[in-house]
């Protein structure tokens, strides 16, 4: 990169030049800057003048070790999930720092470097000439979207998910989840649940609906699978030149899951017309031709891996985890904020408010979402 491409000030948060030191990444340190949108680590992009004086950035990332107890865990499955997507990738004749990540090990050969506070750092190479959008700008992208997650779970079905570690338990059990809700409520630990009351009532007119994807696995009817669990559109890196989704990213929750939960958490976050903390909810709503295009894009990669009982469900999964979320935001809400990283007072009430509205628009459409669906796997 050109080397006026360089940010003109850098972040002071923390002592960048000694812990860039911990990576062998070649030239010169330059600083650093607070990178992307995440809710959960510290994001950073480092910034380096390379031997011949060009500019190239790398991406460092402190590790929320109040969520993730393992970290050393966590890496061992983003390292061997890696390294498999990179032999398919290479066997697609595709180049793999493009289609996966590229962990850089510490001079110690360690994936993660410990700083004196004992917080955990980790380094990857910065995917030039993709982004990552919070919102779709049109149906293209979300094609591209479901092609991308379509394909990392195709990719991943001959993946030994036994040998994963299970980053953090429970993490799309939706009934587990709402009894969380129903103990943060009790608890009231910020006071601020007499401020809440609709959003509490709404949540438990719902409760019956939460054990449909486990129980649809546990009587053998949808299969465990190497999942990403966190499949929001902002986790797709699009080409800027091809407008091809190319990269999947954060991987902390890769881990043995049901596919209908990425399937879904794709479709909440990419197909709203909102983003997930808009407080005007009247521009809250499933946009169905984003929707289609998702689950086109979909079908098309992961389709043949798909048993007749997850295409069953593809429509309703959006509408569950849509409300997992929603119940999580307000648990946390409750809690006094102590999980999702907060901009504005009430932020993850705001939150919760927004998926809530989101699920009611989902309920309201369902029917058309399984036409759409149907129409799709030519089912009807
Ligand atoms: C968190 O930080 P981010 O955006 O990658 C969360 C997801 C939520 C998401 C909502 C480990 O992900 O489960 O869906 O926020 N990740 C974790 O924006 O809890
Ligand atoms: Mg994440």
């Amino acid at each position: 990169m050109p080397i006026d491409a360089v940010p003109s000030t850098f972040s002071t948060e923390h002592d960048f030049a000694a812990l860039v030191e911990a990576f062998p990444l070649p030239g010169t340190f330059l600083g650093a800057v607070r990178h992307g949108e995440g809710h959960i680590h510290d994001t950073y992009a480092v910034w380096f003048r390379e031997p011949d004086g060009s500019a190239r950035r790398w991406l460092l990332q402190r590790i929320n070790g109040t969520i993730f107890r393992e970290p050393d865990g966590l890496m061992a499955n983003i390292e061997a999930v890696t390294r498999f997507l990179r032999e398919k990738a290479a066997a697609e004749g595709l180049d793999p720092d493009r289609r996966t990540l590229r962990i850089v090990r510490t001079h110690a050969g360690t994936p993660l470097h410990r700083d004196a506070e004992g917080g955990c750092w980790r380094m990857c190479l910065f995917v030039e000439g993709a982004r990552t959008y919070q919102l779709a700008k049109h149906p293209g992208h979300l094609r591209e979207a479901g092609r991308a997650f379509g394909a990392f779970q195709r990719h991943l079905a001959d993946f030994p998910a036994h040998t994963l570690h299970v980053t953090i338990p429970r993490f799309h059990d939706t009934p587990a989840r709402y009894a969380a809700f129903e103990e943060a409520v009790a608890r009231d630990a910020a006071g601020r649940a007499a401020g809440c009351a609709a959003e509490i009532a709404f949540a438990r007119a719902r409760a019956g609906e939460t054990g449909h994807l486990i129980a649809a696995h546990a009587e053998g009817r949808v299969p465990m699978r190497v999942t990403h669990n966190d499949t929001k559109f902002n986790n797709v890196m699009i080409d800027d030149a091809t407008g091809e989704g190319i990269c999947v990213v954060d991987l902390d929750t890769v881990m043995p899951g049901l596919s209908l939960y990425d399937f879904g958490d794709a479709v909440r976050s990419g197909a709203s017309a909102a983003e997930e903390d808009e407080r005007d909810l009247s521009k809250v709503r499933l946009d169905l031709g984003l929707f289609e295009a998702f689950a086109a894009g979909f079908l098309e990669t992961a389709g043949a891996a798909l048993t007749p009982d997850e295409i069953g469900l593809l429509a309703f999964s959006p509408k569950l985890i849509t409300f997992e979320l929603g119940l999580r935001f307000l648990a946390d809400h409750l809690n006094g904020d102590a999980y999702f990283r907060v901009h504005r007072e009430g932020h993850n009430l705001d939150r919760a408010r927004n998926q809530f509205a989101l699920v009611a628009d989902m309920e309201a459409k369902m029917p058309e979402m399984e036409r759409i669906v149907d129409r799709l796997t030519e089912r009807d």
